[in-house]
Formats: structure tokens, sequence, C-alpha cells
């Protein structure tokens, strides 16, 4: 069953169980240490739209199939931020944050996804970062996230391993044109999501199934990070390197031995297949058989490599059981009775996070986090007279998230930033327009960033918090 789908019949159950009232917005915000990093997380192909990029990425293709995105629509327009990058920079110049994760669109960049560069994407990625510096925000790239060129696609995508070359090259790329301003880099968005939803069950592009073609995936990116960061590190000893990983509790549904099975197997697939490799250089002992055959000497050594940071994305803990049927013998399963939900039907637990940074204290040796995702979609009240959004749901899981990374610190985490997901609404991928995770609205029609209530109250959160 799809995802989606599957979550939906869980969150059906709920349905009886009374929703808690959001609370009021903290009268008085946290106090993070000095230094702390305030920011906002975008990605390119859920916001640039086509600009005068020639090429097709995977997303591209994948939206024309019919069936594939929940409104019928493309990633041709989105916010149009090649175009409105200025208004983006002011939105954020306006919240008072210091630091903005964007992406590189792979294809803008490299047409063929290799050998000759587009002079023109180039240069647009040397307008928006001048623009973010000339308005005191420093510029966190990350150059994957998710829209391989077409190009490369057509050549076996990350089911062939020499795009873990293919990967490097460009980053070189763009540590060539975009290092002397650019200090911190992420090398992937997420490679769990990609390898999983894109190649395991197909709801993402380029819309594989199976288990073979998502452990490939996962492998060759693995491989690729492991190719950039060396080639990084060797362009400049300034820069600060990492990665960003979608990291979340795995749970049983049910206390049955089988769920238990399907939750550890899919912890294994979905956060140590990425995190042992990278901290541990060994894969985790439930994954090591889907890859085995693909590891050829001297790969793990290359995939271990030191990282100046880790990106953490949550949104919510996962709930698995055991089905046959299922990507690796499991199913997503329902959510316990009385758990709150996003509009996503993602299930709202804070403490989720709690849990994933102290992991990552306990078993990975305490590395430099920094959360470069949290967010929600919540259906929104329409705006009021004064014209915002009073979107007190998405303030009351923001507060309940960040107050939850308090706890993290405090219980000695290295925890150093947190970053939101996201400026504006955009394209959320499968789900088109229709799942608004911004702290600004979205005119479709006009293209207009209109700020809702969440964006007032975490300017206020970064103001009380500014060094
Ligand atoms: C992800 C991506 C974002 C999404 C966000 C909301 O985590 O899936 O990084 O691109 O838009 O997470 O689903």
């Amino acid at each position: 069953m799809r995802r989606r789908t599957l979550l939906q019949a869980g969150a059906a159950g709920l349905l009886a169980a009374p929703l808690a009232e959001p609370k009021p917005a903290m009268a008085e915000p946290l106090r993070f240490p000095p230094g702390f990093v305030w920011g906002v997380s975008t990605s390119s192909c859920q916001i640039e739209g086509r600009g005068d990029r020639k090429a097709d990425s995977i997303w591209d293709t994948f939206a024309r199939i019919p069936g594939t995105i929940a409104d019928h629509t493309t990633p041709e327009i989105t916010c149009d931020s090649y175009h409105r990058y200025p208004e983006d920079v002011a939105l954020l110049k306006g919240l008072g944050v210091k630091a903005y994760r964007y992406s590189i669109s792979w294809p803008r960049v490299l047409p063929d996804g290799s050998g000759e560069p587009d002079p023109r994407g180039l240069d647009y990625y040397d307008r928006v970062t001048d623009a973010l510096l000339q308005a005191g925000i420093e510029p966190w790239l990350c150059l994957f996230h998710w829209d391989l060129p077409q190009a490369l696609q057509d050549r076996g995508g990350w089911g062939n391993r020499a795009i873990a070359g293919w990967f490097a090259d460009y980053a070189q790329l763009m540590a060539r044109r975009l290092g002397d301003r650019v200090r911190r880099w992420a090398m992937f968005n997420e490679p769990q999501v990609h390898a999983v939803m894109g190649h395991g069950l197909g709801e993402h592009a380029p819309g594989l199934h199976g288990s073979e073609p998502m452990a490939a995936a996962g492998h060759h990116q693995n491989l690729a990070q492991g190719r950039a960061l060396q080639a990084l590190r060797a362009h400049s000893d300034k820069f600060e390197l990492g990665t960003v990983m979608s990291l979340q509790p795995v749970r049983p549904a049910q206390n049955l031995a089988a769920d238990r099975e399907a939750a550890a197997i899919w912890d294994a697939a979905w956060n140590r297949a990425y995190l042992d490799p990278l901290f541990r250089g060994t894969y985790p002992a439930r994954f090591l058989p889907l890859v085995e055959k693909l590891v050829q000497p001297g790969d793990m050594a290359e995939i271990r490599q030191k990282i100046d940071f880790l990106g953490v994305n949550y949104y919510s803990p996962m709930f698995m059981r055991a089905d046959p049927a299922g990507l690796l013998g499991t199913n997503w399963g329902a959510l316990p009775v009385g758990m709150r939900t996003t509009a996503m039907t993602w299930g709202i637990d804070p403490t989720g996070l709690t849990d994933i940074l102290s992991e990552l204290r306990t078993q990975y040796g305490n590395p430099r986090v920094y959360i470069t995702e949290n967010g929600a979609f919540f259906r929104e009240p329409p705006a009021g007279p004064s014209g915002r959004i009073d979107d007190q749901e998405r303030i009351g899981y923001l507060r309940d998230h960040i107050s939850a990374a308090h706890h993290a610190i405090a219980a000695g985490s290295n925890l150093g930033g947190y970053f939101i997901w996201t400026l504006v609404d955009n394209w959320e991928w499968a789900h088109g327009f229709t799942a608004t995770f911004g702290l600004a609205q979205l005119d479709r029609a006009t293209l207009t960033r209109l700020p809702k209530a969440s964006y007032d109250w975490f300017a206020r959160v970064a103001a009380a918090n500014a060094v």
C-alpha cells in the first residue's frame, strides 16, 4: 500500500481522539547558547521554477507522468525564486535569521550532469549567494536535494556506480565557483528519503520500485558523499563540511515480536544505513545483505569521513509493522491511539527529536549537529483582516520542537542551530501545492509572499537569541 494511503488509514482510527488545544506562543522565548544559529531551509526544485534552465531534472520527468503528483502540477514555476530570490532574501532579513540553507539544482549548472557547465546557472547561484551575504545571512549550500539531471538518470542514475565520480566533479565545480564566499557545504539532503521513496516505493522521482534499486541508491549516495567530502576537503581547509539526514525514531506499531523485528529492519534501512557507514565505516547487519554485492574494496574507507557537522531533519517518529508483501517485509503501521498528527498525517512527538539527538550523542560520538529542517503542515485558517494567516498550530509545533532541542542541549548534545522548513509555501514533491509548510503564504496567482503569524513568532524567537 502506498505510504500516503497507509498513514491516512492509520490516522483515520484517531479521528475520535480529541485534538489538544494549541497553546499560545511562548511569552518569553527560550534562551539558547551564544552563537546558536537560527535559520531557514529550502530546496532548488521546490522553489526556483525553471527560469532559463534548459535541462530537465528527474522531477520534471516524473511530474509529467499522470497520477504521480496529487494536484497534477509540475515544478515548472513553483515560487519562481529564480526571478524572485530578492523577495526571499528580504523575507529572511525581516526574520532576523543569520543562516539560509538552499540547494543547487545540478541540471541548472550542468545540463548533461557532467561535462560542460551552463554559465547562466552558475551566474544565478552567484547572484543568490551575493544577495545573502549582502543581507548579512550566511549561505549554507546543499549540493543535492533530489533533483538529479535527467541526463544522468538516462545513464542509470544512482544505480550506476560511476555517479560517485560525476557527483565529486560537480561538487568541485561548485567549490571553485562559490568557495570564496560559501564556507558551509552539505553534500546530500536525506539520502534515505531519496533511496526509499524514489527507488524503493516509487512515490518520488525517479519512480523505481524494489529493494535492489533502493539499496543501490543508498550505497552509491554514500560513496558519492565520501568522494565529494574528500574533494572539498582538498579544495580548502576553511570549509565546514557535512551532510543532512532525515533521522526518525522507528518504533513497532504493536508490541509484537514481528513488529519489533520490522522496526529494527526499518531502523537499519532508514537511519543506520547512512549513519553507520559515515561514522563507523560499516553497514548495519540487517542492511548489509542488500548492499554486499555492491561494496568494492576501499569503499567503506572512502565513505567513512570526518565531517564538521551533521544536519538532522526531524518531523516525526515512524511506526512499523511486519508485512510480507511490503518493502523489506515491513510496512507503515497505525500510530498509537491518541497521538496528534499534522495534516501530513505524521505523528507529532517532539520527544522523538530528543531521542535522536541523544542517540547521536551516545552512539555516534556526539558530533556537531544542526537541526536543518523542522516544520509542519496544518490545514490553515483563511487570512484574517490583517491579511495574516493566524497559524497557531504551526507555532505550537515549532515551539514544542524548539523546546525539545533546548532539552537536548541541557542533556549534553552538541547542537549548534535550528533551521525551519520552510520560508514560503512551495512545491511539496508528490503533494504538489497541497501541503503548505511556509512561514509565508504563496499567492499562486501573483507569486506574492505573505507572512503568516508564525513568521512574526519566529522572528521574535530569533531576536530574543540574537548575539
Ligand atoms: C524532506 C525534504 C523537504 C520537504 C519537507 C516537508 O524532508 O522531505 O527535505 O524537501 O519538503 O521535509 O516534507
